[in-house]
């Protein structure tokens, strides 16, 4: 049973690798190694995307590298196709480990015809019915009054699936993170709400960012339970997210969850924090000496399953074969046109939309006359 309100982290692996005294897991070899692959996909599609970003293949992207074990845990500790995921912009690991395929995760970074939002949202913002992952907005903390509403109606309807709603440590400063975690409280609505605190909301450290001690401490101002976990501790997030998840399904409260991890790469292609110099290199330098990943490993070769070199440079090969399909089959499908704007928008388009939208096409095909005369 996890304890609310701890002093330190909870943690199933130690920084070293070894299991720590008490903590036992579950997962099967096979499911152990499924791990280590998901959170190298996530490694490895960071840094094929921050490649393709520079060859000016899109034009929007924020990295999860250092938060893998928090992001994959999360995934992995609940049921996939069942339960609700509303994320946030560096969601792309959740995503991915919910069953996005890359192919729609890159088609909507691209903004392809193939893509599931037909080019209309912002890029790298996926979302998917099917793995019940929500394309979020990019305003901060938006996405915790809509997601505490869709967990107020899976009580009324009795469903036993539950909705997580994640967000960084900045967004615990917006007024809607504030209204949504008491409407939590309140309703009882069986909303996980996780904190990815990576430490920093660009360049405002999370100490600026609250006088409270820590974030999962807020929990007890709204009335319900606040946990803390390592959030680079990929076994003690899952086993954390399951049972509160469990917990939900069983006809539990809210709770918050904090889960403490660290953005190692830049916040966005928007700010190159190391020329910026808003934290010091040696801070940066700590935290990549305590890669999620890293200790995986160790904890892996520790229960003798260790990952081989050449495993490790067949799977990492594959997944970039894997990504540059997928931008391929993006860039070859093409850019939707304006005529698709308003499919799947509304059930009855709204009638000032109609009649702009016959404006436009009577435009555009004035203008194609138009190239047509003068050719
Ligand atoms: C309402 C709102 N205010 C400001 C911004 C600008 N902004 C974009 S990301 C960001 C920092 C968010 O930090 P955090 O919540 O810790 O998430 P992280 O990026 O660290 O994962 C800010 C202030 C925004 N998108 N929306
Ligand atoms: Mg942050």
């Amino acid at each position: 049973m996890l304890e609310a309100f701890p002093t330190q982290p909870f943690q199933v692996i130690l920084e070293d690798g070894h299991l720590r005294p008490g903590a036992t897991f579950d997962q099967t070899p096979a499911q152990l190694r499924e791990l280590w692959q998901s959170m190298t996909l996530v490694r490895e599609f960071d840094r094929k995307l921050v490649t393709l970003l520079r060859q000016g293949r899109t034009t929007f992207y924020a990295q999860a590298s250092g938060m893998e074990a928090t992001q994959i845990g999360i995934a992995r500790g609940l049921r996939p196709g069942h339960d609700w995921v509303w994320g946030y912009y560096r969601d792309q690991g959740i995503a991915l480990g919910l069953g996005l395929s890359l192919t729609d995760v890159v088609a909507q970074m691209v903004g392809s015809n193939n893509d599931l939002n037909k080019g209309r949202q912002m890029p790298h913002h996926s979302g998917s019915v099917a793995s019940r992952f929500v394309s979020g907005s990019s305003s901060i903390a938006s996405q915790v009054p809509p997601a505490v509403g869709m967990a107020m109606a899976q009580s009324y309807l009795g469903l036993d699936e539950v909705t997580v709603c994640t967000f960084g440590d900045g967004a615990t400063s917006e007024g809607d993170w504030h209204a949504g975690i008491n409407m939590a409280a309140v309703k009882n609505a069986p909303c996980l709400l996780i904190c990815e605190n990576n430490q920093w909301a660009i360049s405002t450290p999370v100490e600026r960012q609250t006088r409270s001690e820590s974030i999962h401490i807020k929990a007890q101002a709204y009335g319900m339970p606040g946990y803390f976990v390592d959030g680079n501790d990929v076994l003690a997030v899952q086993q954390a997210v399951k049972e509160l998840a469990d917990g939900m399904r069983n006809g539990g409260g809210p709770a918050l969850l904090e889960c403490l991890t660290y953005r190692v790469g830049s916040h966005s292609n928007a700010d190159a924090d190391a020329e910026k110099n808003y934290r010091s290199r040696e801070q940066v330098r700590g935290w990549t000496d305590r890669d999620p990943i890293t200790r995986f490993e160790k904890f892996l070769a520790l229960q003798g399953q260790e990952i081989g070199s050449q495993e490790r440079a067949d799977f990492v090969a594959l997944i970039h074969r894997q990504i540059e399909g997928a931008v391929q089959q993006a860039e070859s499908s093409g850019i939707p046109g304006w005529q698709s704007m308003l499919d799947d928008v509304y059930s009855d388009t709204p009638v000032h939309l109609r009649r702009s939208y016959e404006a436009l096409r009577q435009e555009q095909s004035g203008q194609a006359m138009q190239v047509q005369e003068g050719a």
